[in-house]
C-alpha cells in the first residue's frame, strides 16, 4: 500500500510531478530514468487540464521506471486505471460542488472496478501571488496566505470528515511556495499526513517543507525547466 508504505513514513518522500502536455515523449523517457536513478519515491501524473494522453504517458514512464505512479487528476478525464494509486482529491478550500463531489460520481464507478488503491486527499489552495491554472480551472478562491487559522480550520474539516491526507497546494509554478508557518500550524493540528507543493523550485525550499512539518513534497515546474536539479532536490528531501 502506497499510503502506508511512503506517505506516512516519517522519512521524507519526494514526489516528481509530470503534467503529460508539459513534455514531449523523448524527454519523458528520459525523465523517468532520471527519476529511477535518483531514487524518487512517487510520481504523480496529471495536470489541472491536459490534452495528451494520461495512459500513454504512464505507459512510457512504465517501461523506464519501477517508481509508483499516482494520478493527480484536474478532473474525472485523467482517470486511467493503470496507475497504482489516486490522490482522490476534494477541493476543500473551495466551495465548488464540481471538484467536491461532482468530478468524483462521474468517475466512483470505473474507479472501484479498477481496484486501484484511493488515497482521499483534502485539497487546499493557498494564494501564492498571481492567478495559478489550479485557481481557474476549478473556479475557487485560494485562502489567503497570511490566514494560517483559516487552512488550519479547513485541514481539521477536512480531518474530521474522514480525508487520509491534506494536500497544501501554491499551485503549479506558483510565484510563492506554502508559507513554512501555514505548514507548521496544519501540522499542530493534523495528525494526517501533509502533502506540499507549488512554486518549490530549490533544495532549501524542499528542506524548509520537510522541517516545517510536510511528509511528501512536490515538484513539477522547476524540473520541466531544467531535470538536471532532480539529484539534489531529492536528496534534500530527507
Ligand atoms: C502542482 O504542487 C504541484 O500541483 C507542483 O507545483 O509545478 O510549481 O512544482 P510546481
Amino acid at each position: 500500500m502506497i499510503y502506508s508504505s511512503i506517505l506516512s513514513n516519517e522519512k521524507g518522500a519526494f514526489a516528481l510531478l509530470i503534467d503529460p502536455d508539459k513534455y514531449n515523449i523523448s524527454d519523458i523517457k528520459g525523465l523517468a530514468e532520471r527519476a529511477q536513478n535518483a531514487n524518487v519515491d512517487i510520481i504523480l501524473l496529471g495536470g489541472s487540464l491536459t490534452q495528451v494522453s494520461i495512459e500513454k504517458t504512464l505507459k512510457i514512464i512504465r517501461q523506464r521506471s519501477s517508481i509508483p505512479i499516482i494520478l493527480f487528476p484536474g478532473n474525472a478525464l485523467q482517470f486511467t486505471p493503470s496507475a497504482d494509486a489516486i490522490l482522490f482529491l476534494s477541493l476543500i478550500s473551495g466551495r465548488n460542488p464540481d471538484f467536491l463531489i461532482g468530478n468524483h460520481v462521474l468517475v466512483s464507478q470505473a474507479l472501484h472496478e479498477s481496484g486501484m488503491e484511493i488515497i482521499p486527499t483534502g485539497y487546499i489552495l493557498i494564494e501564492s501571488g498571481a492567478v495559478t491554472s489550479v485557481q481557474y480551472m476549478s473556479n475557487t478562491m485560494p485562502i489567503p496566505r497570511n490566514k494560517p487559522d483559516i487552512v488550519v480550520a479547513t485541514a481539521l474539516a477536512g480531518q474530521q470528515l474522514g480525508l487520509k491526507s491534506i494536500y497544501l497546494e501554491a499551485g503549479s509554478g506558483a510565484q510563492l511556495p506554502v508559507p513554512n508557518g501555514i505548514i507548521s500550524e496544519v501540522r499542530k493540528h493534523i495528525k494526517s499526513p501533509i502533502i506540499v507543493g507549488g512554486g518549490i523550485r530549490t533544495p532549501q525550499a524542499v528542506r524548509d517543507a520537510r522541517q516545517a512539518g510536510a511528509n511528501m513534497v512536490v515538484v513539477g515546474n522547476a524540473l520541466e525547466r531544467d531535470a538536471g536539479l532532480l539529484n539534489e532536490l531529492v536528496a534534500a528531501c530527507t
